[in-house]
């Protein structure tokens, strides 16, 4: 079977010092970068938002960071101001290994709608087109890494089991935002959906 690492999100607004950042998320790239050596493909996501973007706590009046709000899609957390396109934010961790990246998918890149997941946006029908892609080049089994584990990992890995694939989530080389007991709900989700938590 064609093994994969998925690598989520290793952008340098998720690490210490960025927009969102996430605790220890500059901790996990050594591990990232020796995992590449064990897999026959590379794929990178990169949060990709325009400036103004729906999902940003400061296109709504009156509303702060990491509350939620009703979009047409479903329920949305709204973040600071991050990834915005082009940005050093956006940028991946200095330390990250790109050159050995066979793809890199971009997402968050529509304005009103958000993107946690590698395959869909937040309305989880929209497609990345990674599926197609994984499929033209017969992978099947897929090991995750990356940040946040209770957001855009969870959604990634959960998307890739629904769709078929074998799904490993390395939890020693993730990190998460965990807010309101986000990350457990995610380990429960994961789990439920056949992921394995390793
Ligand atoms: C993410 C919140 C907003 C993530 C991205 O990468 O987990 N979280 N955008
Ligand atoms: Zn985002």
């Amino acid at each position: 079977m064609t093994h994969a690492l998925i690598v989520i999100d290793v952008q340098n607004d998720f690490c210490p010092g960025g927009a969102l950042a996430v605790a220890e998320g500059d901790e996990i790239v050594p591990g990232i970068n020796a995992l590449m050596d064990d897999v026959e493909a590379v794929i990178l996501t990169q949060d990709w938002h325009p400036a103004g973007h729906s999902s940003f706590a400061s296109s709504h009046d009156g509303k702060s960071p990491f509350e939620m709000i009703e979009m047409p899609y479903g329920s949305q957390v709204l973040w600071p101001d991050h990834c915005v396109q082009g940005s050093s934010g956006a940028a991946f961790h200095a330390g990250l290994n790109t050159d050995r990246a066979d793809m890199i998918v971009r997402k968050g890149y529509n304005p009103v709608v958000d993107s946690y997941s590698a395959f869909f946006e937040n309305d989880h029908t929209t497609p990345t087109g990674l599926h197609g892609y994984l499929q033209t080049r017969g992978i099947e089994q897929l090991t995750m890494v990356g940040l946040a584990t209770d957001f855009c990992v969870n959604f990634s890995a959960v998307d890739a089991a629904k769709l078929g694939y074998a799904v490993t989530v390395r939890q020693d080389l993730c990190r998460a935002i965990d807010m309101d007991g986000s990350l457990a709900a995610a380990q429960s989700g994961m789990r439920a959906a056949g992921v394995v938590l390793a």
